[in-house]
């Protein structure tokens, strides 16, 4: 890929009791761009770790307007799953963090509704839930670079710094 986003959604803690005989059988979806993403299904676990990365393809130096939207559901064999809560992270956000290759990485908490004054929600444990999640920006790879991959067949990662949680505050 050329350029785009890159989101990494590696856990979701303090997870809400959901069902009767057991815990939460976490997993997330992600909605983004007109891109649908689903996450595996951690069962029984009020502390998932999911570890799953997902891109999209932006054309170098766009801009977005829309918001991402991941909502965490407790999957359930019998009847419809249920939904835990939401995350969204705003366009502003994300074009900060793709303009500036800056990383963001930690937990945010998961809320009721899509809407900004929404409750946390409330884990098992009375804690807020939370996701971690790490977002950043993918670039095109630089010239010098390029001719680099001639002679080494490792990758190269651009150096990165990390975002204070409360750029989301
Ligand atoms: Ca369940």
């Amino acid at each position: 890929m050329a350029s785009g986003l890159e989101l990494s959604i590696i856990s979701a803690l303090h997870l809400p009791k959901m069902d009767v005989f057991g815990t939460c059988d976490a997993f997330c979806e992600v909605t983004w761009m007109g891109a649908e993403y689903r996450t595996g299904i951690v069962k029984n676990s009020y502390n998932a770790e999911f570890n799953d990365i997902f891109e999209f393809e932006m054309a170098e130096g766009e801009r977005v307007s829309e918001n991402l939207y991941i909502v965490v559901k407790d999957w359930d064999r019998m009847g419809s799953n249920e939904v835990v809560g939401h995350v969204v992270v705003s366009a502003a956000i994300l074009n900060r963090l793709i303009g500036s290759r800056t990383v963001f990485d930690g937990p945010l908490p998961v809320k009721k509704t899509v809407f900004e004054n929404a409750e946390d929600v409330e884990g098992f444990d009375g804690k807020t839930c939370a996701l971690h999640l790490k977002i950043s920006g993918i670039y095109p790879q630089t010239s010098r670079e390029t001719s680099c991959t001639h002679t080494h067949t490792h990758t190269h990662t651009h150096a990165r710094v990390c975002a204070h949680a409360r750029m989301f505050a």
